[in-house]
């Protein structure tokens, strides 16, 4: 093709593209259509603030926000009402705590203006008071956490007492190491916890006369007969309850009594030996023993598993419908970040509640690292521990009150938790951190009350 054709058709594409234009607008400017923007969810959530972020619109050359504390938005934050921006955000300062917040947004090209966008909901944080405690803020249940007699000194002993109005010793008031060995007591550190309670007005929640983890060898291994055992067992139950009477207010007396998946009675030598209707029993010698105290059935896996949780209805039910004693069901709560579901946490314990029980979630501590992709707690991490921490609480705290018995955290820091040795890999599921720092979490249990 040479020069003069070339020309002659760049020419020719020329007109047509001007009289397409011509055509369409009838020689006035083009219309234009605009999209709406949308709006994304809010970003850093502070007290005080929040970022706004929104899709851009093709052909847009700005955007016009509003924010207001009203869904109709009827009137808008000062400075807010159709703010013109050019950016893709905003981020909102000077807010109030704890306060719900809307926006939306319009794009612009010259005089054309879009729809709106979704409206977004937004709520800022809250600022807890300073002087507020765990404690303060549950006026209406006992906030417990496990303890151990060698450490209710230095910072352990400040925040306990500051922070906590219950306490669970974490092994020392099992029968390893109550009972170690046929015809010998160890209650040294027994006695250290509750003396501790005692002086400090802290409740003491007894944990556990039974558990197949803590059972010592001679019991294991005992080679009287069954109604020999039985007898050791009740002497043993007598002796403990007895000595705490009036100071242990609560006892779990068999601790994971039913197997995972099939909900079975687990076959322990307490079952072997003394019948399937162990637990029934233990229960009796405990409260022959004292006709105060509180008897909780406690285990783990309650939420998810709706097998084991069947089970231990039935068996609870069982034991109304025949009188033996039962105050109150214990769901340990070693949960994650993101499991279990709020709605499922609130249907099994609307279970307790509608045989009006009492309610306690023994054993809360929240897995930040389930699958072992974190080597420190992240950010995000934390907030979404933060976040199941507080949906805990918030069922917890919606309970009658005269359900209401603890919400006991599984450890003080996370340095020393359980679960680094069980699971060997790091994480960190508790309130406060190794150096005694509250974290998120503690915060989402306050917010959580809210
Ligand atoms: O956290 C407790 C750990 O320090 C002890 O070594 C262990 C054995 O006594 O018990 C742990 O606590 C368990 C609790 O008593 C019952 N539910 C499961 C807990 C974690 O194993």
């Amino acid at each position: 093709m040479n020069n003069s054709r070339l020309r002659y058709l760049s020419i020719l594409l020329g007109v047509l593209i001007f009289a397409t234009s011509c055509s369409s607008g009838g020689g006035s400017e083009p219309e234009i259509e605009l999209g709406a923007p949308i709006a994304n969810q809010a970003a850093n959530v502070t007290s005080s603030s929040f970022k706004a972020s929104w899709s851009r619109v093709y052909r847009a050359d700005s955007y016009l926000l509003d924010v207001s504390e009203d869904s109709g938005f009827a009137s808008s934050l000062t400075g807010y009402n159709e703010k013109s921006l050019i950016a893709l955000n905003e981020e909102i300062t000077n807010l109030e705590s704890k306060k719900v917040y809307y926006y939306r947004l319009r794009a612009v090209n010259g005089t054309v203006v879009s729809s709106y966008s979704n409206t977004v909901e937004v709520t800022t944080t809250f600022v807890p008071d300073p002087n507020l405690s765990l404690k303060k803020a549950a006026d209406t249940f006992l906030v417990g956490v496990s303890v151990q007699s060698g450490k209710l000194n230095g910072q352990y002993d400040e925040i306990y007492r500051r922070e906590f109005s219950s306490i669970t010793a974490e092994w020392e008031m099992k029968m390893n190491v109550m009972h170690p060995s046929a015809g010998t007591y160890d209650f040294g550190p027994a006695d250290a916890i509750v003396k501790y309670g005692e002086d400090n007005g802290i409740n003491v929640h007894g944990h556990s006369l039974i558990w197949h983890n803590s059972t010592p060898d001679w019991v294991k291994n005992f080679a009287g007969t069954d109604q020999e055992f039985e007898d050791m067992i009740e002497d043993y139950i007598t002796t403990v309850v007895t000595r705490y009477k009036g100071k242990v207010t609560s006892w779990d007396v068999v601790n994971e009594g039913l197997e995972d998946g099939s909900g079975n009675l687990r076959n322990t030598i307490y079952r072997q030996k003394m019948g399937d209707d162990y637990i029934a029993k233990c229960y009796q010698f405990v409260r022959a023993a004292d006709a105060d105290v509180l008897i909780f059935y406690n285990d783990y896996n309650m939420i998810t598993d709706q097998t084991k949780q069947d089970a231990v209805f039935t068996m609870v039910d069982d034991f109304i419908a025949r009188g033996i004693p039962i105050d109150g069901v214990g769901f340990q709560m070693h949960i994650s970040h993101d499991y279990p579901a709020k709605a499922d946490i609130q249907k099994a314990t609307d279970r307790i509640v509608e045989r009006d029980l009492l309610v306690h979630f023994s054993e809360l501590d929240v897995r930040a690292n389930p699958n072992k992709d974190l080597t420190s707690l992240s950010p995000e991490r934390s907030l979404s521990q933060k976040a199941k921490v507080k949906e805990v609480v918030q069922v917890f705290n919606g309970i009658p009150n005269g359900n209401k018995y603890a919400l006991t955290v599984w450890g003080l820091k996370d340095s020393e938790t359980w679960l680094l040795d069980f699971y060997g890999h790091v994480d960190w599921p508790l309130l406060f951190d190794g150096n005694y720092n509250k974290k998120d979490a503690y915060y989402g249990f306050l917010e959580g009350l809210q």
